[in-house]
């Protein structure tokens, strides 16, 4: 009787040892569904360099301080990491914009499509509704999940198909670096290249403009005004260039930055040949050589600090010349 005591004591030690390791190892199954697999092949594609820019980005948001437009995907909340949310998709509002069931909005992030009266604006909006409306989606959150609207921002994915870059893939939206939430930028800069390439979308004006129209260029852009951007406009300008011999009139033409407000539409302009135009962000006298974006001045400047892309589409809505800084 003695020794049956100390026995026993034995065997239930090793039987709640046996079921501890069975329920550890149960619980390890638990924490990897497939979508969580998915992201992770993508992750180790970027991986290193989404840590170098999330280092980069304390000291870039101080240099950019002075800069110009509020961007409309700024964010103002904190962090969530590769948080993954399963929705379904309401309805399409553009090209990088849905409502999902419950009435929430989402932004997708890192690309950026046309606006309302923009070219391809109908066709970027199309794009997206093929690819996601009325399906269930799963949203991968960044550093921050909401800006300053409201709107979630976030990766969307339906199956293993990243939405973001399958939009820019097509020609229908850009890419759009907004620190810190980057994390597939490399994949989305790569998709661009190639729908540039192939002229696909709002690209393919460049594989098929009239002759007269390519002789117009962007050629330079001055960004980063001195001082403060937004009280110093006209320290920003762009500048476009005829290189060929003869004048091209330039009536109606668009110029847009990457965001989906910021346009100037030129009124009866000719350029002469071998000359350029400066176009200041702010207002001023207009001249042969010298436009003004923005009379009345707005509140902002135009071309971010930190980076922008400038295109210039001629009146029947040809892209003609494109500028990424
Ligand atoms: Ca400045
Ligand atoms: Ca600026």
């Amino acid at each position: 009787m003695t020794n049956r005591i100390p026995k026993l004591f034995i065997y239930s030690f090793v039987l709640m040892a046996v079921l501890g390791i069975g329920v550890w190892l149960g619980r390890s199954g638990i924490n990897n569904p497939s979508i969580s697999e998915n992201r992770q092949q993508v992750t180790d594609i970027s991986g290193n360099v989404n840590a170098k820019d999330s280092i980069v980005n304390k000291s870039e948001e101080k240099k950019t301080n002075d800069n110009n437009k509020t961007n409309d995907i700024q964010s103002v909340e904190p962090s969530s990491i590769n948080s993954i949310r399963s929705v379904k998709v309401k309805r399409v509002l553009d090209g990088d914009t849905i409502e999902i069931e419950g009435g929430e909005r989402v932004r997708y992030l890192g690309i950026n499509a046309p606006g309302s009266g923009q070219p391809f604006f109908t066709e970027a909006t199309r794009e997206n509704e093929r690819l996601v409306v009325g399906r269930t989606v799963n949203l991968e959150f960044d550093i921050q999940t909401q800006d300053r609207y409201g709107r979630l921002l976030a990766h969307l994915w339906v199956g293993d198909v990243l939405v973001n870059k399958e939009i820019v893939k097509n020609g229908y939206a850009v890419s759009e670096t907004i620190q810190p939430n980057v994390k597939y930028q490399d994949l989305i800069l790569k998709a661009q290249q190639e729908a540039r390439t192939a002229c696909r979308g709002l690209w393919a004006g460049l594989c098929s403009q009239k002759s007269e129209s390519s002789c117009i260029k962007i050629v330079n852009i001055n960004a980063d005004a001195p001082g403060n951007d937004n009280e110093n406009k006209n320290g920003e300008w762009i500048e476009i260039k005829n290189t060929c011999s003869k004048a091209i009139s330039m009536a109606s033409w668009l110029l847009r930055d990457s965001s989906a407000s910021n346009k100037y539409k030129f009124k009866n302009f000719t350029l002469d040949g071998a000359k350029s135009v400066i176009v200041y962000s702010g207002c001023g006298p207009s001249a042969k050589d010298k436009l003004y974006w923005q009379c009345p001045e707005g509140k902002y400047a135009v071309w971010n600090n930190t980076g922008d892309h400038a295109f210039l589409y001629d009146a029947s809505d040809n892209l003609v010349s494109e500028y990424q800084y």
